[in-house]
């Protein structure tokens, strides 16, 4: 195996993708989330490549656990992509559900705060990345977005956080900020309704996880001179809309 890449959130769209890019380029790939029987399937598949990690990224016990137990082939991390992460509602803030925001910030800032302090030391000493997965929500805001698009934008600067404090170890630092992607993002948003999703991407042509995995391994196997601090993208058909006026 060329090198060895975690990736969290495999079990589905953009992660999913990425397992497949990676491991058909040779490296031996930790695939996690919370799903085994998608990890099973994983594992089926990929044989002796993979190496699966059930884990909840909001326990942090859990998130430790899974760590210390990798295997001798598998403990030697190259590159983390913190990917693992949801929204959850598209209400207006006053009329939100606080358990939601909160499974939102203990996913998408607690366990990939949690999971990126646990492997950093390895990161180190292999001279690797870490590519954390933002969104286009960190920098627009639209209705509804509210504490997503915040969780969002904390991996933003967190992410440049890393950057300047890893100076001088050689380790990489990416942020990864897509638009609309279909993937099971929107299923999971409206708590499994098909024809949300299904209308939300109809004739937009959304970006794929796919897409989403050919930029993470751009990235990921660039010079090692070279740090791509932050890369927004989206697909042709989503742009930005003018400010709202009240005038009432
Ligand atoms: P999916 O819903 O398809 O995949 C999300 C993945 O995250 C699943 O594998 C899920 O695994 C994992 N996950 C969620 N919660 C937890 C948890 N508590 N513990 C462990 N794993 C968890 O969504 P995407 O692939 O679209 O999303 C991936 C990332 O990209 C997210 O951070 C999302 O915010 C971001 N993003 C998505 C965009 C889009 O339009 N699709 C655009 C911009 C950013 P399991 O359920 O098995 O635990
Ligand atoms: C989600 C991106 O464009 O659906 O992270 O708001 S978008």
């Amino acid at each position: 195996m060329k090198k060895i890449a975690l990736i969290t959130g495999a079990t589905a769209g953009f992660g999913k993708s990425s397992v497949k890019k990676f491991i058909e380029d040779g490296w031996g790939v930790i695939a996690t989330g919370r799903r085994e029987d998608r990890l099973l399937k994983l594992k089926e598949q990929y044989g002796e490549s993979l190496h699966c990690l059930k884990f909840d990224i909001q326990d942090s016990s859990q998130v430790e656990a899974a760590i210390k137990s990798l295997p001798s082939n598998f403990e030697n991390i190259d590159l983390l992509i913190n990917n693992a992460g949801l929204a959850l509602g598209t209400a207006p803030a006053q009329q939100c559900d606080l358990e939601q925001w909160n499974t939102m910030v203990d996913t998408n800032i607690r366990g990939l705060m949690t999971l990126t302090h646990k492997v950093l030391p390895k990161l180190i000493e292999t001279r690797g990345a870490v590519i954390n997965i933002s969104s286009v929500a960190a920098s627009y805001p639209y209705p509804g977005g509210n504490v997503y698009g915040g969780t969002k934008a904390f991996v933003v600067q967190f992410s440049l956080g890393l950057r300047s404090d890893l100076h001088g170890t050689g380790v990489r630092v990416t942020c990864v900020e897509p638009g609309m992607s279909e993937t099971e993002f929107t299923l999971v948003r409206t708590k499994g309704d098909q024809s949300a999703s299904d209308k939300l991407y109809e004739g937009a042509k959304p970006m794929t996880g796919d897409d989403i995995a050919e930029t993470l391994h751009w990235i990921a196997t660039l010079p090692p001179h070279m740090n791509i601090n932050r890369v927004e993208l989206m697909p042709v058909n989503q742009s930005f809309s003018p400010f709202q006026v009240n005038r009432s």
